[in-house]
């Protein structure tokens, strides 16, 4: 049934790919068989994440810019409630969004983060992968770095970078293990900014391989986005990263990754808090927790 509609999207339609990822954020009948008949895809994801306000948007428009004069062709998924895509953003940064909306060689798509527990959208490894199918050159995907998402980033994106500011200066200090060991570029942004060289200094000195797991420093890059400043050396060292990546592991690393991730999603399909407490009260008095959990596994 979805013969037609994969041909589509391979030829470019992109009301067709629009549609289809319509299908698959509602769980439409039949969407896991469109999943299945996608053959597999070279195209590499980008995921950018970092802080609200760090400049994220503002260097995917700028990699867009680049990699549309390159004539390269890009995806944007952008799971991040309060981006220029669609609200909340200066009106300056809409309008001039606005301008790859109408260019053929640009998609983007914004998914809104559902439930409190924050990670990324529920369908984000499905979608991101009929993007890359759809044949773009790039799949950016930009996240809100807080709470889990910034870590499930790493499992979805084949480069991952954490885009950082210098007033952050503190924070470096404390940044969250996690985020130090997920990125694969640190991007420096609002280089304009006093205390922005030191604040690379720093970050480099804590990224020196005596201090955690990789064995290669982590690049930092100072940027200017809202000047596209940095931003080709950005693209140069993500393509780079990815002719390196692409050789060794991580390739079966990250598909392990969302295998799990959607076995555990398929697992807990039908299972939630509020159906166990359900559960547990009609179970009523002599009650045990170890036979009762046996009917879901
Ligand atoms: N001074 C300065 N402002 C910037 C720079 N990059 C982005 N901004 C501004 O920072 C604000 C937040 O940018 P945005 O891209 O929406 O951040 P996001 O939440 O990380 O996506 C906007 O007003 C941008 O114009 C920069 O390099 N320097
Ligand atoms: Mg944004």
């Amino acid at each position: 049934m979805w013969q037609q509609q994969i041909d589509e999207i391979k030829q470019g339609n992109r009301k067709t790919l629009a549609r289809c990822i319509s299908f698959i954020e509602n769980e439409s009948e039949g969407y896991e068989s469109l999943l299945e008949m996608m053959p597999a895809s070279q195209t590499p994801i980008i995921g950018i994440t970092g802080p609200p306000g760090a400049g994220k948007s503002t260097l995917v428009d700028g990699l867009i810019g680049l990699l549309a004069e390159q004539k390269k062709s890009v995806a944007v998924i952008c799971v991040d409630p309060s981006s220029p895509f669609n609200l909340g953003a200066l009106l300056g940064d809409r309008i001039r969004m606005s301008e790859w909306y109408n260019n053929p060689n640009v998609f983007i798509r914004s998914l809104a983060t559902r439930g409190s527990l924050g990670g990324l959208h529920p369908k984000i490894i499905e979608i991101s992968d009929l993007m890359k199918f759809a044949g773009f050159d790039y799949v950016i995907v930009e996240t809100v770095g807080v709470g889990q998402s910034e870590i499930e980033i790493a499992g979805l994106a084949d480069i991952t970078v954490v885009v950082v500011v210098p007033e952050a200066g503190d924070e470096v200090q404390t940044m969250k293990a996690g985020l130090m060991e997920i990125a694969d570029v640190f991007v420096v942004n609002k280089a304009d900014r006093p205390d922005a060289d030191r604040f690379v200094k720093n970050l480099r000195l804590m990224l020196a391989p005596a201090f955690h797991t990789h064995t290669m420093p982590v690049p930092v890059i100072k940027t200017i986005a809202s000047q596209k400043e940095g931003v080709k050396e950005l693209l140069k060292i993500i393509k780079e990263l990815f002719e390196k990546e692409h050789k060794n592991e991580k390739r079966s690393w990250l598909l392990a990754e969302k295998a799990f991730h959607l076995i555990q999603q398929k697992k807990m399909n039908n299972i939630n808090k509020k159906i166990l407490k359900q559960k547990i009260e009609e179970a009523g008095n002599g009650f045990n927790l170890y036979t009762f959990i046996r009917q879901f596994y």
